[in-house]
């Protein structure tokens, strides 16, 4: 599925909030409702496909997404922070694609 294609329309964001909740279930190990710092950790590395990601580099994306600061990741928080970087690879694909991408 090409999720970059859709994620400007109301459509492509809803089925990124359901991919992230889907996600987020499985990551949410004790079932609370809320990511704490270890699942967030567990899920953040595997997104990212970097394992090998430092605690400070962890923690840095953990604070960020927090955006209330209390202590764990929401599911809303966490379909923000899915919703948020695919926009951003979105936005870098489409840079390239264009080929006005100075960075590359
Ligand atoms: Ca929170």
């Amino acid at each position: 599925m090409d999720l970059a294609t859709d994620i400007e329309s109301a459509e492509g964001v809803e089925k990124i909030k359901t991919l992230a909740s889907k996600k987020f279930a499985v990551y949410d190990e004790d079932k609370d409702g809320q990511l704490n710092y270890r699942e967030f950790r567990n899920a953040y590395k595997a997104m990212e496909g970097k394992p090998d990601l430092t605690h400070e580099e962890v923690f840095r994306a953990f604070l960020s997404f927090d955006i209330d600061e209390d202590g764990y990741i929401s599911l809303k928080e966490f379909q923000d922070m899915i919703t948020a970087s695919i926009k951003y690879y979105d936005k870098q694909n489409k840079e390239i694609r264009n080929g006005n991408s100075k960075n590359y």
